[in-house]
C-alpha cells in the first residue's frame, strides 16, 4: 500500500478499561472490577448523584487520587497507539470510553473522551469546565458563577448523552480501519460502533482484547491477549504491511 493510499486511509480506535488494566487501573466488569465493589446505580447515574452526592464525589475523588499516583503510567498498549498516530500518514482518532489520561501521557494527541475525563469537573449551573486534580467537595463553589450546588465530575453517567457523538459517527462512517481495544462491548452506544462501521463504511474491523467481547462476532478479525502484547504487535504489522 503506497504512502499516498495510506494518507487517504483513516483509522478509528475505540478503547475501554482493558487497555489501562496493565497500568494498574481496574476494569469495570472483570471479577475484581469496579462494579464488583460498588453499585453503578449509586455512583454512575444522575439519580445516584441526586440521592447521595457525597458518595459519588468520594468515588471519583478516590479514582482521581489513584490516577495521580506516581506508579500509574501509560503502558506499551497506549504507547503503540501513540506511535501509530505519529507514523500512520492518514488520520488516527482514539475514541476512548476511559476517563483516565494515559493515552495523552503516552503521546497521543487526537483523543476523544466520549465518557468524559476524571481530571475535569464542570458546573451544572453555568456549564463551565475546569481542570481538577484534587478532591471535589459537595459544597464546592463554582470558580466561574460562584454557585455552590452544581459542581460535578465531568463524566458521562448512565442515562446521559455521551460526548461528541456526531463527530464520532462521522469519523466511523469514513474510516478504513476500526480497532476496538480492551472493552467488553456491554455499554452503548460505544458497543454499537462496530455495527455502524459495518453498515456505513468500507472498513476492516478488528477486536484486540483479553477475551472475546459481547460483540466479538461483529468483527472481521480478532487478536486475543493482554493489550501490552497484542496492540504493539498489531501496530507493527499494519505500519509494515497494512491490514
Ligand atoms: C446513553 C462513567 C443515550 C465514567 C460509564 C436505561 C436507561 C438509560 C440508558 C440505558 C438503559 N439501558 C441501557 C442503556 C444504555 C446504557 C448502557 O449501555 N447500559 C448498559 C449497562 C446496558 N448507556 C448509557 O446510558 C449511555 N448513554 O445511552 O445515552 C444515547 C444513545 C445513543 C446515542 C446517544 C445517546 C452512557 C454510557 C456511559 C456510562 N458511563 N462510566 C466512569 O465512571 O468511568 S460506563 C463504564 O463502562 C465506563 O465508561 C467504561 O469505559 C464503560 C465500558 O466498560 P469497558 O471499558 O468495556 O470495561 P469492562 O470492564 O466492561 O471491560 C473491560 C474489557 O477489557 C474486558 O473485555 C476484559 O476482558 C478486557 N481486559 C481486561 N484486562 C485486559 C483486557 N484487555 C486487554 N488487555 C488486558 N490486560
Amino acid at each position: 500500500m503506497s504512502n499516498t493510499d495510506r494518507s487517504k486511509q483513516s483509522i478509528v480506535i475505540l478503547t475501554g478499561a482493558g487497555i489501562s488494566k496493565e497500568s494498574g487501573l481496574d476494569t469495570f466488569r472483570d471479577a475484581d472490577g469496579i462494579w464488583s465493589k460498588v453499585r453503578l446505580e449509586d455512583v454512575a447515574t444522575p439519580e445516584g448523584f441526586e440521592r447521595n452526592p457525597r458518595m459519588v464525589q468520594d468515588f471519583y475523588n478516590s479514582r482521581r487520587h489513584q490516577l495521580a499516583e506516581s506508579d500509574i503510567l501509560p503502558n506499551a498498549g497506549h504507547e503503540a497507539l501513540a506511535r501509530l498516530e505519529k507514523e500512520w500518514p492518514g488520520d488516527v482518532l482514539i475514541v476512548t470510553q476511559n476517563i483516565d489520561n494515559l493515552h495523552e501521557r503516552a503521546g497521543s494527541r487526537n483523543v476523544l473522551h466520549m465518557h468524559g475525563e476524571l481530571l475535569k469537573v464542570r458546573c451544572g449551573r453555568c456549564s463551565n469546565q475546569f481542570q481538577w486534580v484534587t478532591d471535589l467537595h459537595v459544597e464546592e463553589a463554582c470558580p466561574a458563577c460562584g454557585e455552590t450546588d452544581g459542581m460535578r465530575p465531568h463524566v458521562v453517567w448512565f442515562g446521559e448523552m455521551p460526548l461528541e457523538m456526531d463527530r464520532i459517527y462521522a469519523t466511523l462512517e469514513r474510516c478504513a480501519l476500526f480497532m476496538s481495544i480492551g472493552t467488553s462491548g456491554n455499554v452503548y452506544p460505544a458497543a454499537g460502533f462496530v455495527s455502524h462501521v459495518r453498515q456505513c463504511a468500507d472498513a476492516h474491523t478488528i477486536e484486540l482484547n483479553l477475551e472475546p467481547s459481547e460483540g466479538a462476532t461483529f468483527f472481521a478479525q480478532a487478536l486475543y491477549g493482554p493489550a501490552t502484547e497484542v496492540v504493539p504487535t498489531y501496530v507493527e504489522k499494519i505500519l509494515d504491511a497494512g491490514w
